[in-house]
């Protein structure tokens, strides 16, 4: 077949789609979206004349604007999220199911006439950098302005992922309505056999920029089960050492434990001496896949950072701070007197609107930016961003690292033995609830890979799966845990977190270069103190003892109820982890 050929079939199939669409949703117009400046310009002009955005302060902020959500709107709907698998065991415990006949019918009545009156975009998008062989494209149909502009901040958006889509023939179909905004008639389907999603009644980040979690994790997780590669809720980061070597790392956090805080940290004064580097290649989603030398290579599929606002502040996160200085979208945080974006933890000022467009002052009891309120920006912003984030072949993987945010038992950071304890590792990991999450505080929550609301498909196969990298010839990373949280009697917390995390990454890099010993223990390996680099941090004997020691009794208990977890995703469980998980258990109550 010519390749002219090829290419009007794939656009055929675009267009074909795209009319079948306009039909049901009936929309005023069009718009096919390049993704220039131009367009770019024209929708935030519109958007500033409807109110959709309120311009913030040039001065401080140029080219910034903040958008308020529908109050009902604020964050994603697992609940209201669902997997649309002709087999109901494909889509697992860990999904909400619905038979795909009953969700394609009972979406087509809520997008009939939906767009009535709107602009319906067609927004073709490229999911990682535009010439690599790893990412993948889709096209999202929205009636929301919103919509496009963050997913050209969030995505390689127009024409050039148009021209990809047109070469290899295919892409990911996702249609999104702002619908009426009512919260009992707002649905997040996924249809991962047809590459299809449609998400109706939500205007807000997760459920509404398709490209994010709903394509580049539930989507995603299908093809690369099917493909051989793994699509992980994770950052990226690059590590270089003094003698200029770089390694890279990526991490999986459960929500409220500073993942984006991570990927963007600032090494301790000394480090920064010494010459070492931290370098941002992604804050929240990593696509790896094998290559020739059996190393797994890494790219991020975002262009941009969807992060949430407070909390970001000087002390937190300046590399975070900086990027968010101009070129950005803030959703739902407060505004100052001279019209700055302001949330809780940024610093000491009162804004004087909430981000309800309420008045605010300083007796107000409820917070001013909505605890999960956003900032959208591009990567090229922030500071720290790696000059090899657009690599085409993607960044090699030394580690991956576990984490959760645990008061007590959980050491600093400890090793896994192999894949197989790693993987056991990240299917047990589970976090404690935080208010803003849920309103439950210290609730143990688990949260296997961090992908508990974005495994497209059922956990136990998701395990096999990772299980099926430790093959000959590969050259996988090592696995490690950390918790930054672990807790003292007095209720304090006793490792000081944020930069000085540098010293625990620096004790991973020398396991990785053979260059550290370890004490060998049935959760795994542990540092032996001397190996870390403590200089400067004061740590008392209780915090020495509960960072780096290991409570047998305690960790009996742990593997108990991690057994009886595992067993909620039954019989299709590898016997792999399942054997693992008992072998530990065994070592526990023997001691
Ligand atoms: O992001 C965090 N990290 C990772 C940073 C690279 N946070 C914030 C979590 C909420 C999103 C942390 N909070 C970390 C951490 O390592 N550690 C803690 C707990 C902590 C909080 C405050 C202090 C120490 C630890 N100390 C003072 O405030 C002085
Ligand atoms: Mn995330």
């Amino acid at each position: 077949m010519s390749e002219y050929k090829r290419s009007a079939s794939s656009l055929d199939a675009l267009n074909q789609w795209v009319l079948e669409v306009a039909q049901l949703a009936k929309p005023d117009r069009i718009h096919w979206c390049d993704g220039s400046d131009v367009e770019n310009d024209a929708l935030v002009a519109q958007m500033l004349a409807d109110g959709t955005l309120i311009k913030l302060n040039e001065r401080t902020h140029p080219d910034s604007y903040l958008h308020r959500s529908h109050p009902d709107d604020v964050a994603r709907v697992e609940h209201l999220t669902f997997v649309c698998t002709s087999d109901r065991d494909d889509a697992g415990p860990n999904n909400h199911w619905m038979a795909p006949d009953q969700a394609r019918q009972q979406m087509k009545s809520l997008f009939d006439g939906c767009m009535k009156g709107r602009t319906m975009y067609v927004v073709p998008y490229c999911m990682g950098p535009i010439d690599s062989p790893l990412s993948r494209c889709g096209v999202e149909i929205t009636d929301s302005p919103y919509v496009v502009a963050n997913m050209r901040i969030m995505t390689r958006m127009g024409a050039a992922a148009l021209a990809r889509i047109e070469r290899e023939g295919s892409f990911v179909k996702g249609l999104h309505s702002t619908g009426e905004l009512d919260p009992d008639r707002r649905f997040i389907m996924h249809f991962p056999e047809d590459l299809e999603i449609q998400s109706f009644g939500s205007g807000y980040g997760g459920n509404a920029l398709l490209g994010k979690k709903c394509h580049a994790l539930r989507i995603a997780s299908h093809q690369a089960r099917k493909e051989g590669w793994l699509d992980e809720h994770m950052l990226i980061l690059g590590i270089e050492n003094p003698k200029g070597e770089t390694h890279y790392v990526a991490a999986a956090f459960p929500s409220a434990c500073g993942k984006t805080n991570l990927a963007m940290l600032i090494p301790p004064e000394g480090y920064r001496k010494d010459g070492w580097k931290i370098s941002t290649i992604g804050d929240d989603i990593c696509w790896m896949r094998p290559g020739k030398d059996g190393r797994l290579y890494a790219i991020n599929p975002e262009a941009g950072f969807f992060g949430v606002a407070p909390g970001t502040s000087e002390k937190s996160n300046p590399n975070a701070l900086a990027s968010i200085q101009q070129n950005t979208i803030f959703t739902n945080v407060a505004v100052t007197d001279d019209n700055q974006p302001w949330w809780e933890g940024l610093d000491k000022r009162v804004p004087v609107t909430d981000w309800k467009g309420n008045a605010y002052d300083a007796s107000a009891t409820h917070p001013a930016a909505h605890p999960n309120s956003r900032f959208t920006v591009s990567a090229k912003e922030c500071p720290s961003y790696s000059p090899h984030a657009e690599d085409a072949q993607g960044v090699p993987i030394s580690a991956i690292v576990f984490g959760g945010r645990r008061a007590s038992l959980v050491p600093l950071v400890f090793e896994a033995r192999d894949w197989t304890h790693g993987v056991l590792v990240g299917a047990a990991m589970g976090s404690e609830t935080t208010a803003a999450a849920t309103g439950a505080v210290g609730v143990m929550r688990r949260d296997p890979m961090a992908m508990k609301p974005f495994c497209g498909y059922n956990f136990a196969d998701y395990f096999d799966h990772w299980l099926s990298f430790d093959k000959p010839g590969a050259k996988l990373p090592k696995i490690f845990h950390v918790n930054w949280f672990r807790k003292g009697e007095g209720g304090d917390f006793l490792w000081p977190g944020f930069g000085d995390n540098m010293r625990v990454l620096e004790w991973m890099l020398k396991r990785v270069d053979g260059a550290a010993g370890a004490v060998e223990t049935p959760i795994g390996n542990l540092p032996d103190p001397v190996d870390i680099n403590l200089d400067g941090v004061e740590l008392t004997a209780e915090a020495r003892e509960k960072l780096f020691g290991y409570d047998r009794a305690g960790w009996a208990s742990e593997f108990e109820h991690i057994g009886e977890y595992l067993q909620e995703y039954g019989a299709r469980m590898p016997d792999a982890l399942n054997g693992e998980q008992t072998r530990i258990t065994h070592e526990l109550s023997i001691g």
